[in-house]
């Protein structure tokens, strides 16, 4: 007898139509594009798993949202509405939106960081780390030890290691950190989540010597569903009220709208701490815009606004992250070596493990997403050396122990068949992985280098 399955909790309305290309002209685009998935175009990418950012599909009501958004330049109904969402589902007393994440941290990193300042995290993400460095701190990696280990079982792997924390503390004084950064989830730990035990002691620890903690809110939603299933004295609790309460556990949150959101575009820095607001209320007017749109369109807000409520629907979430889990299970159950516990947004492919024949400098995430486009016009996402950059201090290259290819999951866009499709290339390359040789970079930017870099196939 057939298992029973649990299928989208939405049905289709409005399709893309989407192309596969040939082999041939998948090489030269590859080529074309210097062997980075980010400088291809969408129209040649036949199944595109570069970002779950901004990339999901919205419903009905947001797509109503749209044409009833309030454009007024100030005091807009969408802005409130936006305002209210947050309040209601987060549970933050104030809101500044911004246009995207970044937005929100450069609001947050201009007002708190000064030069000599440390920023623990629960590991570095790209344009956070970016905006630390620009504003003269330091980021410290606080994250558990496990980690940065990819097959390691850990079904809590973002945890915060206080005690490495506290070293911290002890080492350059609660005076010089501006702030606690604790991403939930962790997306460059594979998108592994945070308990709640370790996001309660973190904040009772950092209220003790007087440092506030701030939130990556980014993928919170997906992190209260693995709360949800794995932690005790939470299976009966909606994923609306873990997310309050762990919400509860820091003085605000940076956020990019652009996944838990549902949104293509949208972001916003939410505190309890009316300091912060006013000087937010106040910087925002120079990079975005009144603190009542903050570079957004009325019908974005609106749209948002929407989102926010529709994301915590139980349903949505097991889906969301089940499919997610789909594609990971039958790579894992094939041998391929990926991230363990798979995570919220996206497989991770531990290229490491996958390509043991090519070091670090070789670029072994970069190139085995060059030949898994070139393979079947799927678009994956190094995060290895390439987007670890350089360490501004040296000026060498970092050497990240995870070397990773995102398969990242758009919400509510692709079918299981879709990933079927994704799952079939990478268990291709994995036969023949032996034949899969190195990259020379032959152009690289000053910072967030694997936005633009360019590489050539060693020989
Ligand atoms: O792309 P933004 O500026 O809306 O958000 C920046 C950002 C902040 N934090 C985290 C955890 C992110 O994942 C993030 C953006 N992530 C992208 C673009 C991604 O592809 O994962």
């Amino acid at each position: 007898m057939q298992r029973r399955v649990v299928a989208e909790p939405y049905k289709i309305k409005a399709v893309e139509p989407i192309r596969m290309t040939s082999r041939p002209e998948r090489e030269q685009f590859m080529a074309e594009a210097g062997y980075n998935t980010f400088l291809l175009r969408s129209a040649d990418c036949y199944i595109d798993l570069l970002t779950d950012s901004g990339t999901s599909a919205m419903s009905d009501h947001q797509w109503a949202g749209l044409m009833w958004g309030d454009e007024a330049y100030a005091g807009s109904r969408s802005w409130l509405n936006l305002e209210r969402a947050v309040r209601e589902v987060y549970g933050y007393k104030h809101v500044v939106p911004t246009h995207q994440g970044r937005g929100a941290e450069n609001l947050l990193s201009t007002i708190t960081i000064r030069p000599g300042h440390y920023i623990p995290g629960n590991m570095y993400f790209t344009t956070t780390r970016a905006h630390q460095e620009r504003n003269g701190g330091t980021f410290v990696d606080v994250i558990i030890d496990e980690a940065h280990d990819a097959q390691h079982p850990h079904p809590f792997k973002g945890n915060v290691d206080v005690d490495k924390l506290r070293a911290l503390v002890g080492r350059v004084g609660a005076a010089n950190i501006p702030y606690m950064s604790t991403a939930v989830t962790v997306n460059l730990a594979g998108g592994q989540p945070v308990s709640m035990q370790n996001l309660r002691e973190v904040k009772e620890y950092c209220a003790g010597q007087g440092i506030p903690v701030m939130y990556d809110a980014t993928r919170a939603v997906e992190n209260a569903f693995f709360i949800q299933e794995r932690e005790p004295g939470y299976a009966a609790k909606s994923i609306a009220s873990i997310l309050k309460e762990m919400m509860s556990y820091s003085d605000g949150c940076t956020m990019s709208g652009k996944k838990d959101c549902l949104v293509n575009i949208g972001g916003f820095l939410a505190t309890n701490d009316e300091e912060l607001y006013t000087k937010a209320c106040e910087l925002v007017v120079v990079f975005e815009g009144m603190p009542s749109y903050g570079g957004l369109a009325g019908r974005d807000m609106e749209a948002m606004a929407r989102g926010i409520y529709e994301m915590v629907d139980d349903d949505y979430i097991a889906h969301r992250v089940g499919q997610v889990r789909y594609l990971g299970h039958q790579l894992l159950d094939a041998g391929v070596p990926a991230v363990r516990p798979i995570g919220g947004h996206a497989v991770f492919l531990d290229a490491r493990a996958f390509l043991p024949h090519l070091s670090q400098d070789e670029f072994p995430a970069q190139s085995l997403a060059a030949y898994l486009y070139v393979d079947s016009g799927v678009r994956a996402m190094e995060r290895g050396i390439v987007s670890a950059g350089r360490d501004p201090a040296t000026g060498h290259h970092r050497y990240p122990k995870l070397e990773l290819v995102r398969l990242t999951i758009p919400r509510r866009v692709y079918t299981d068949r879709h990933l079927d499709v994704v799952a079939g290339s990478v268990l291709g390359l994995f036969e023949k992985r032996d034949t899969i040789r190195g990259l020379r970079m032959v152009y690289e930017p000053p910072t967030l280098r694997f936005f633009t870099a360019r590489f050539q196939p060693l020989p």
